[in-house]
């Protein structure tokens, strides 16, 4: 083969550079691509193959930095050249009309420009000779963080522009709710905490230290501000919308120029029934004086410009019949009421329940069956019951009585005096049972991957699992489980080395897992490092208990009364081999640790897999067994598994163990002490 010189490589990366990122904004912003996948892929693939042999000529605005890889080790500040301002908002019609009024007091016949008003997070972008070189957020407006890093994983924001020049543009960046949907989906699966909005996830995204996370996010931009605009000969908000879309950033395309105020109703309107079409979210819109000498004539106040309003849409109600009110049972008895609804769309989503808290919740609003209700999301994504429609009432609605039985196992059930809430005592209830087991795998307990809680309740259900030891025993089903619908070798193969896994956590773990009445997390690792094994807490007396910082008399008598009923259980979870001692360390948070989720393969040379968990745990990550797309880093040691080649497919970074000492900071040295 012919070698090529320098020159011509650096042509040839020139080439496949503008022709990928072409492509890129061909398919991203314009949504019309020309070239297809394989033609892509395989440009790609020879620029990735040209920067790895050459890692001199990687260039600041090669599309290979889209799918990240970069990671910081703390967020730098910014300070915005000009300030980012915030915007007044509104709630009605009328408001606008005074919005209206004061411009038309300095300006004889303004024309504006609508605009939706995006729900992400705005971002400033510097482009210096035509190239991305700093993204920020917004922070207060004056000094915003570094994300540049995240941004430039960003699909359609141009890493190069068509003109060499110097220009700042701001805008928004959003998660599409599609993707929202998808990303809360994955999460629900590994057991991960869910985002309440898309908005958060982005925010989250964007946050993220390690940009192969937001790479993996699907974020998108809409740019909706050009904050120097005479420099580039702009006289309006329409002109500097056409010139951005003109350097090939996304701009919306549902903006509208009005001349007379009247018109905005129908914008309002427009937006306000069709908001749900949109593939992202919106919370109202933006209303823009458009000639830029106006805007100036104008001026702002300390914090806001006097020529734009954000008028915000009320939060979406809708009506629909409550078909049933049922009862839910927890881990720990309480029985919380829930309306079963007839479908409805809701804020982007289908809603079929909302929840109604508890009796007197109900009673104070006196919500019947078979009433109309409205409902509404409130911060959270579990929607609630506003009002009852009542003249919506045929007189056929059956008025609410709280149950006096436990739905699941009919022991009576019984509402202590200052509770709201009533519980269901037996603690043989199926429904406490099963709520208690898949209290057991969760995150913050002994942390079984691979348990959803569908999987925990069809285990109870089939007879697998009826107590805590019983998923130490599920090995011994193997052949049975394997042959389950819906799950197969792989999957249950997985399902069981987790479970022999979790053994080896630590104490607190443990503690929590059981769910011991009143006994939560934090007091879990009180009593975890105060006692350090299972032992002294388990034979710890009450007044010992008491004398602890944080454990009041009512949790110790919990501890004590659970360990007197409890005593066989214990000596069965040792004697299957559970680990029963304080691992010994406080959690010292580390950036490139904390919340981050590491996969090891291979031998490591200066510790044990053991070691190497604790340090990770020790940092505030974790360690989990299958790579998949939220995996932070692998750490590779020798003679890798097939772990090594997933990471790499999937482009996960890769930490030899030389990296992750130096990435644990100090705690590697520190680990004679635990
Ligand atoms: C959008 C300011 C001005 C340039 C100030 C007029 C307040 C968030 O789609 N125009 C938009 C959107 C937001 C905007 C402006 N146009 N400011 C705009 C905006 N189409 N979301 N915002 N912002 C952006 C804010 N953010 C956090 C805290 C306080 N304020």
């Amino acid at each position: 083969m012919v070698e090529m010189s320098d020159k011509m490589i650096e042509k040839r990366i020139d080439e496949l550079i503008k022709k990928l990122n072409q492509a890129n904004y061909e398919y991203y912003a314009l949504d019309n691509p020309t070239i297809t996948d394989q033609e892509y892929d395989s440009m790609m693939d020879e620029l990735i193959k040209l920067e790895t042999n050459h890692p001199d000529l990687v260039r600041s605005d090669s599309p290979t930095l889209k799918v990240g890889g970069q990671v910081i080790s703390e967020f730098s500040k910014v300070t915005h050249e000009v300030p980012m301002m915030s915007l007044a908002d509104v709630f009605n019609i009328d408001e606008i009309r005074d919005f209206d009024a004061r411009v038309k007091k300095v300006i004889k016949n303004p024309s504006y420009v609508c605009e939706l008003k995006i729900d992400g997070l705005s971002v400033s972008l510097k482009y210096e000779k035509g190239k991305l070189v700093r993204a920020a957020t917004r922070g207060d407006g004056t000094v915003g963080e570094d994300i540049t890093h995240n941004v430039r994983t960003i699909k359609n924001v141009p890493l190069s522009l068509p003109n060499d020049i110097d220009i700042e543009v701001r805008g928004e960046i959003y998660m599409p709710i599609k993707s929202f949907n998808d990303l809360n989906e994955e999460r629900a699966k590994n057991n991960q905490s869910l985002f309440a909005n898309p908005r958060n996830a982005a925010a989250g995204s964007v946050r993220q230290l390690d940009s192969k996370i937001a790479a993996s996010r699907n974020l998108s931009t809409f740019i909706y501000h050009l904050p120097d605009s005479d420099s580039y000969g702009i006289k309006s908000q329409e002109e500097a919308l056409e010139l951005m879309k003109k350097l090939t950033f996304t701009v919306n395309p549902n903006i509208r120029v009005i001349s007379d105020i009247n018109e905005i109703t129908d914008y309002i309107e427009y937006y306000n029934n069709h908001r749900h079409d949109l593939e992202y979210d919106i919370d109202g819109i933006v209303i823009k004086v458009n000639n830029i000498a106006d805007q100036r004539r104008l001026g702002a106040t300390a914090k806001v410009p006097r020529w734009a309003i954000a008028y915000k849409f009320p939060a979406e109600q809708v009506l629909t019949t409550l078909i049933n009110i049922e009862f839910c049972v927890g881990r720990t008895g309480k029985i919380t009421p829930r309306a079963d609804l007839a479908p409805v769309r809701l804020a982007g989503s289908v809603v079929r329940s909302a929840t109604l808290n508890n009796e007197d919740y109900i009673i104070s609003k006196d919500i019947r069956i078979g009433d109309t209700v409205s409902i509404r999301k409130a911060g959270d994504i579990i929607p609630e019951v506003v009002e009852v429609i009542k003249n919506r009432r045929t007189g056929n609605e059956i008025p609410f009585k709280m149950i006096e039985n436990c739905p699941i196992c009919g022991s009576k059930l019984v509402r202590k005096e200052n509770e709201a809430a009533y519980f269901c005592l037996n603690e043989n209830c199926d429904a406490r049972k099963i709520e208690g087991l898949i209290h057991f795998v969760s995150r913050d307990a002994m942390f079984i991957e691979g348990f959803g809680d569908a999987i925990v309740e069809d285990f109870y259900n089939y007879g697998y699992l009826k107590r805590i030891p019983d998923f130490y025993y599920l090995k011994e089903k193997k052949q049975e489980l394997q042959e389950l619908e819906g799950f197969g070798k792989k999957s249950i193969d997985n399902l069981l080395s987790a479970i022999e896994k979790s053994k080896e956590n630590s104490l607190e773990r443990l503690i929590f897992g059981l769910g011991i009445k009143l006994v939560g997390k934090k007091k879990a690792s009180i009593l975890a490092k105060y006692y350090n094994t299972m032992d002294n807490l388990m034979n710890a007396k009450y007044e010992d208990l008491k004398g602890i910082t944080d454990i009041g008399d009512k949790i110790a008598r919990s501890i004590v009364n659970y360990f007197s009923d409890n005593k066989e259980l214990i000596i069965e979870l040792k004697d299957i081999g559970i680990n029963m001692n304080y691992l010994g360390y406080d959690v010292v948070y580390n950036e490139l640790f904390k919340d981050k989720h590491f996969v090891l393969t291979g031998t490591l040379e200066n510790m044990t897999r053991n070691e190497a968990k604790k340090l990770i745990e020790e940092n505030g990550g974790d360690v989990t067994s299958t790579v998949s797309s939220i995996t932070t880093a692998v750490i590779v040691g020798t003679s890798p598994g097939s772990k090594y080649d997933k990471a790499v497919k999937l482009g996960i970074p890769i930490w030899n163990e030389e990296e992750f000492i130096s990435n644990l900071g100090g705690s590697y040295e520190r680990m004679g002490r635990i």
